[in-house]
């Protein structure tokens, strides 16, 4: 079956309803426009005696997907997703975080180097009606970062509902390069997503063995909240800070009349020098910056598109993926339309320099740790029995911490993957380079700072990092697979930094 294509349907004048595979839609659910991009309030915080601080409130509410259907949804300061919060570089900040949301829940800063206290893991619970309020400072690279909830075995559900939000940090050194900055006009926060609805206007969360193992997916694609949305341009050059905020699905990015585009940024930093290309691959959890250029004043789409077997990274399963998903092949999802409008306002050129990373290589390591990433689908497992998801044949138990890492060391992690599916493999504290994957050095796209890697079936991934700063012997790290169903299910495990 064909895939629902949105946006051109928009274009074309047809209603785009009818045309989900597997959604049950309300009846009123009909998408007969384009909805303006929702840009997420910009929080910078508020100076208090040196500390800048920040206000959230993890929220029940209801959102609008489809005109005239309230979904119940989470937030943090908004319905659905949250408020962007803008960092810079070397200050101390306090996050005041109250959990109205009825339920006990955590927030964690993805890819944000800090004290294990302030985590927000499956360690630092927040019972409802509770404040949460961490403390450090922002020792980061200028680069696009996450919050979401990680709620011990919860956490695929939590984000499905909306808990999610884009971190910027910002530095002087970046901000000389005269990239695109405008928060909302030519600096775009651009969470990708996708939902299943039910005909009540629910959104639809499964718990069977399938969407255990495969990862929770979607038919509708949302950007920031919104079904079917257009950008309007005004600026012959837009930076897009793109999340890949779904809970499982891996993105091949690229626009639908094949225009290239310049990426600038990986997870954790901006990289050593921009390139040029026409596709982006982003498991969840990744981010990239891009620059687009639409100065020809022609809309484009920014689309996934199905595997084209031409990736550099091999994903071989998504064919399988896409089939086994009764997609029949290449999948795609039509996110957003971007629609200059009027006399553009000129942008400067993008350097091709952009940051120089002090490079770690393979014998400054005081270490190599091994990580094998499992799956396990014999009949036990369809029986309902044991546990599928395993890193090193252990499943994730709070109770027990797995590494212990001294402080000040640079480790490598060698992480093989011998399941049939790709994992996204993320490691909290630290930002890291990579080293190879299956011995051949990283293409110009993962050269920046890392925090999620992919690393695909049959695989061996290496990734370089020193573990700074801070020092605990009791409250763990965690590094996990991205695939929230997976992390949920155990497919996680626990780390220290001892002095
Ligand atoms: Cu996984």
């Amino acid at each position: 079956m064909q895939r629902r294509v949105f946006i051109q349907a928009l274009l074309a004048g047809v209603s785009t309803a009818v045309m989900l595979p597997f959604s049950k839609l309300p009846a009123a659910a009909q998408t007969n426009q384009l909805t303006p991009l929702p840009i997420p309030e910009l929080m910078r915080g508020e100076l208090k005696d040196g500390v800048r601080v920040y206000n959230l409130n993890m929220q029940r509410g209801t959102h609008e997907f489809f005109a005239g259907v309230k979904t119940p949804t989470l937030g943090i300061n908004a319905s659905y997703l949250g408020s962007t919060l803008k960092m810079r570089a070397g200050e101390k900040i306090r996050l005041n975080v109250t959990n109205n949301i009825g339920e006990t829940t955590t927030l964690h800063w993805h890819g944000l180097h800090l004290p294990a206290k302030a985590d927000g893991g499956p360690h630092q619970v927040i019972e409802p009606g509770k404040t949460w309020s961490p403390e450090f400072k922002v020792i980061q690279e200028a680069a696009t970062f996450w919050y979401h909830s990680h709620m011990h075995e919860k956490t695929g559900e939590q984000v499905w509902r909306g808990l999610a939000g884009v971190i910027i940090v910002e530095d002087n050194k970046t901000n000389a390069l005269n990239l695109p900055n405008q928060y909302g006009v030519d600096d775009i926060p651009v969470v990708l997503q996708e939902r299943q609805f039910s005909r009540d206007g629910g959104l639809y969360y499964g718990n069977s063995r399938h969407n255990m193992m495969m990862g929770m997916s979607g038919d509708v694609p949302v950007v920031n909240g919104a079904v079917a949305p257009v950008f309007t341009a005004k600026t012959q050059k837009i930076r897009l800070r793109i999340l890949n905020g779904s809970n499982a699905s891996f993105y091949n990015l690229g626009f639908d009349d094949n225009r290239k585009f310049l990426q600038i940024g990986s997870d954790g930093s901006l990289l050593p020098e921009s390139f040029e290309t026409t596709r982006l691959e982003l498991g969840p959890g990744e981010r990239a910056e891009i620059i687009v250029d639409v100065s020809d004043g022609k809309q484009t789409v920014l689309a996934s598109y199905g595997d084209t077997g031409t990736s550099p990274m091999g994903r071989g399963m998504m064919m399988g993926r896409g089939m086994m998903m009764g997609g029949g092949g290449s999948s795609q999802f039509e996110f957003l339309l971007i629609k200059p409008e009027g006399t553009l306002t000129a942008s400067a050129e993008v350097p091709q320099k952009l940051v120089s990373l002090d490079r770690l290589s393979a014998k400054d390591a005081n270490k190599t740790r091994r990580f094998n990433l499992e799956m396990t689908m014999g009949p036990m497992m369809m029986m309902g029995l044991g546990t599928p998801f395993t890193i090193n044949g252990k499943a994730m138990d709070m109770r027990r911490i797995d590494e212990v890492i001294k402080l000040g060391d640079t480790e490598i992690w060698q992480i093989h993957n011998s399941s049939a599916l790709p994992h996204p493999f993320h490691i909290h504290d630290i930002q890291f380079q990579i080293l190879d994957r299956n011995g051949t050095p990283p293409g110009p796209g993962e050269r920046g700072l890392k925090d999620t890697v992919t690393v695909n079936s049959g695989e061996t991934v290496r990734i370089i990092a020193k573990f700074e700063d801070y020092a605990d012997d009791k409250r763990p790290f965690m590094y996990h697979c991205h695939i929230l169903e997976h992390e949920d299910a155990g497919m996680m495990g626990q780390f220290t930094v001892v002095a």
